[in-house]
């Protein structure tokens, strides 16, 4: 396969005016008809006509009204083009019907839908398919469906015909197209300046009950945009459709957001609190796209941070409002170690602007999104909220309408604030996770922090330079009080000290508060400074955090040499869950572990050798001291914090049944699940059921409680998606591959759904345990299923092959059995190109 560098750009050949298609609407023979004004572009050297197209079958093509017979290859066409405006005019037919890898134009239980990022539209028609070329598209829309929607706004709609306008250029990926019996779930939002926007949710019929939280996300997030970022809706219309076949979450297409159905549609029977609250926040990002991604794009796929990293930012931030912020923030984190940090120091690094490609769907990845926010975090703490504020209305007024950089975006930063970013842009440039340590030298009321940075050199980045680093530090004295407040250090070289003087006492030193900066931190404490950070400290993430390495700390000792569990770190734990002083889901999060992957990595990192069956018996003997050591506590906080009220999905209620549920997840060990029967039997929403069936299936007794979920839910997709994912989460790690080979021969078990094999391949290549069992099982068993959907659906494959990333970390034989996989995987003949290059790149 081809390699596409960033080195190599060049502007297109031509500037677009105009597009118009027409679409006669068909399963297996959709016709497209596309007519396009294109003139030379005066900044392009190179006007060779090109238009992209895959799986097209031309019908007819003539420019400025005369018949053409281009050159056709399955990339797409080329033909000769006169120097001056012309009209290029085709008619494609596709096949929507047989279009199971979900890009381009497909259909979704009998409606027709479309994926075109980054590079779907091409599977449409022909086209010059990169961001850099925008242009206003009108879109008719001939079907018989009741429902047809593009982009912009509706011009006409007549029986089984529409015609949509969007006055906004766009690049060609963020096109849309709906067609199908939907109906809507309607709102309504006014702009701060006075525009009337009608708001729909399209859903198929029977989902309406599960709109109206959605609905209220959209309106929070469109009020949000105008009150944080000045950001207002451009158009009279917001359309989102839910579809329940998709790769991703959802797709910001300019004024008709496509949502995987699991992304959108909530009710407090079927979604948990964790559902409700990832939807309120893909629907944010969505919306949030509408200016970062849409109204300032991409100049091409190897920006693609730009949108996505300030986006998800602009997404954090909004939870962070709506909800805890210290919750968020931990929970960020936690999702970045566990996600981003494999990613960044395996075969897969990449920067987190990539210089490379084979496959662009294969870069949609923790680190450009996940890491891409971390970027952006750090730059907002060195040049401060103001200064923030005024770079981004700067980057608004300067590039809107524009396919932009990130030397667009940092420019930005440099011309408000007179700073030179040259070093920072390193963290666009570098790939990998730089380790930072720190030790201390106290001297008489003077304390000196002592920091060395290092980056690991890697595939991607053989020489790795010092980064800029913004510490968040505080000081913690004896007796709990702070005496410092957060400073943020600045840290530019490989070793660099930082003074704090006119001290009493030697205080304990906090160090990156709010994990200011995405690196691994090593620093010098002792179990007792920790204890003192987790009882005291005023940043609630260091406090967290301390109590997670004290964690750490007591599980290593126990798979390394079979101590028990720290009893400091128990002590610790306990007053922090017991003070009611303390938000509920905070606290629900103290009692989290770190996960059983999390431990693997931070053996290997150490230099040893991860063995996932010590692993999972020394998380499950911690789990088992800490239901015996806060036994006589758990049943108040249980208790104390299970919800009475009707069901909401707010902050403060979903926090409380984060407690009560952790409280349940250890009080089930000592009553073996009697308790959770109690739960299950009276529950009246989602997060209730699905908390005690896991604990009846982790107790052993579960198999009433599964029979009687399933035959309550198993009309309900999305629920079912729980029920076959809860049953591999929850497997006991030596049956979990015949658990998943059970449920894979379930009638319901539809795997060209990504939801239902995300549900049961996803969850099992995520049970450490099950998933590298020793006989290799596991892996033969995931390798076998992503063989089978390959030629179904290669993004989705593509995604799933990392669960194989961290081979090199196990043991010898399981590293051979994994690699005869992934041996076994790329000798399929036909393999997608996707595939091939995830693979290829794991395998090294
Ligand atoms: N911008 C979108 C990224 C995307 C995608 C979405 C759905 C299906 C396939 C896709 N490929 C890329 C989603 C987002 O980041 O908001
Ligand atoms: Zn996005």
């Amino acid at each position: 396969p081809q390699t596409i560098y960033l080195a190599d750009y060049t502007p297109y050949g031509f500037i677009i005016d105009h597009v118009a298609l027409h679409f006669d609407l068909d399963p297996r023979k959709t016709r497209v008809k596309s007519r396009i004004a294109f003139r030379p572009n005066p900044d392009a050297s190179d006007r060779t006509f090109f238009l992209h197209g895959e799986n097209l079958s031309l019908v007819t093509a003539s420019i400025d009204g005369a018949p053409v017979s281009p050159e056709v290859t399955p990339q797409g066409l080329t033909c000769d083009v006169p120097d001056a405006p012309f009209i290029w005019e085709a008619e494609v037919e596709i096949d929507p019907q047989g279009n199971t890898a979900l890009e381009g134009l497909y259909m979704s239980n009998g409606m027709y839908c479309t994926q075109c990022e980054a590079e779907g539209f091409r599977k449409i028609t022909y086209y010059p398919d990169r961001p850099d070329v925008m242009a206003v598209f009108t879109v008719t829309i001939n079907g018989p469906h009741p429902v047809l929607l593009s982009n912009g706004n509706p011009v006409s709609s007549g029986t089984d015909t529409a015609e949509w306008h969007d006055p906004w250029p766009k690049p060609a990926y963020l096109f849309a197209l709906v067609a199908g019996d939907l109906v809507a779930h309607p709102g309504s939002f006014t702009t701060k300046s006075g525009r009337a926007v009608d708001l729909n949710l399209y859903v198929r019929p029977g989902d309406e009950g599960k709109c109206a939280f959605g609905m209220q996300a959209l309106k929070d997030s469109m009020k949000w945009d105008e009150d944080v970022y000045g950001r207002e809706y451009d158009l009279d219309l917001f359309n989102i459709v839910a579809v329940d076949d998709f790769n991703m979450g959802a797709m910001e297409n300019k004024g008709l957001n496509i949502f995987n159905s699991s992304a959108v549609l909530a009710s407090p029977e079927t979604s948990t609190d964790m559902n409700f609250e990832r939807i309120e926040a893909i629907i944010a990002h969505e919306y949030f796209h509408n200016w970062t991604g849409n109204r300032i794009t991409c100049r091409d796929w190897f920006q693609l941070c730009l949108k996505e990293g300030l986006t998800v930012y602009r997404d954090s931030q909004f939870t962070s409002d709506m909800r805890s912020a210290a919750v968020k923030r931990i929970g960020d984190v936690i999702d970045l170690r566990a996600r981003q940090f494999p990613e960044d120091q395996g075969p897969l690094a990449h920067p987190v602007r990539p210089e490379s490609f084979q496959e662009i769907n294969n870069f949609y990845t923790a680190t450009v999104y996940e890491k891409g926010a971390e970027v952006i975090g750090m730059l907002k703490l060195l040049v401060g909220d103001e200064a923030y504020s005024k770079a981004l209305d700067l980057y608004f007024d300067r590039h809107d309408g524009q396919a932009c950089t990130i030397e667009d975006w940092l420019q930005v930063f440099e011309d408000t604030t007179g700073r030179d970013l040259a070093q920072f842009k390193r963290w666009y440039s570098q790939a990998g996770t730089p380790l930072l340590s720190v030790n201390e030298s106290w001297d008489h009321g003077t304390l000196t922090l002592h920091f060395k940075q290092h980056t690991p050199a890697s595939d991607a980045t053989t020489d790795p330079q010092p980064h800029v680093l913004p510490i968040a530090v505080g000081l913690i004295g004896q007796d709990g009080d702070e005496v410092e407040e957060t400073t943020v250090l600045e840290m530019t070289q490989a070793e660099q000290s930082f003074v704090f003087d006119g001290l009493g006492t030697r205080p304990v030193a906090s160090v990156l508060r709010g994990f200011s900066a995405p690196v691994v931190l090593t620093q010098d404490l002792s179990d007792a400074d920790r204890a003192h950070l987790l009882a005291h400290d005023t940043d609630p993430f260091n406090r967290w955090e301390q109590g997670r390495m004290l964690a750490y700390g007591s599980l290593l000792g126990m798979i390394r040499e079979g101590k028990a569990p720290n009893k400091d770190w128990l002590a610790g734990i306990r007053a922090v869950i017991g003070d009611e002083t303390l938000d509920p889901a905070y606290r629900a999060l103290m009692l989290g572990l770190p996960s059983q992957s999390d431990l693997a990595r931070a053996l290997s990192e150490a230099g040893d050798t991860p063995d996932p069956d010590i692993i999972y018996a020394a998380t499950e003997a911690t789990r088992a001291t800490m239901a015996e050591a806060f036994a006589d506590l758990l049943p108040t906080l249980y208790r104390r914090h299970t919800v009475d009220a009707p069901f909401e999905p707010n902050a403060k209620q979903a926090g409380k049944r984060a407690l009560s549920n952790a409280a349940l997840s250890l009080l089930t060990r000592n009553d073996d699940g009697a308790l959770a029967q109690e739960q299950y039997d009276a529950a009246d929403n989602m997060t209730q059921q699905l908390s005690a069936l896991a604990n009846l299936i982790r107790a052993g007794r579960g198999n009433k409680a599964v029979d009687a979920f399933e035959g309550q839910w198993k009309a309900d997709r999305l629920v079912m998606d729980k029920w076959f994912g809860l049953q591999v989460i929850e497997a006991d790690p030596e049956d979990a591959h015949e658990v998943v080979e059970t449920l894979t021969k379930h009638p319901d078990f539809n795997w060209k759904n990504p939801n239902r094999f995300r549900a049961v391949l996803g969850a099992f290549a995520a049970h450490h345990a099950g998933f590298h069992h020793a006989s290799g099982a596991g892996y033969r068993l995931l390798a076998d299923w992503l063989i089978k959907l390959d030629p179904v659906n290669p993004q989705t494959t593509a995604r799933m092959c990392s669960a194989f990333q961290t081979w090199k970390r196990y043991d010898s034989d399981r590293q051979a059995m994994i690699k005869a996989e992934l041996d076994r995987i790329l000798s399929q003949s036909g393999l997608s190109r996707d595939t091939t290059e995830m693979l290829s790149r794991i395998r090294g």
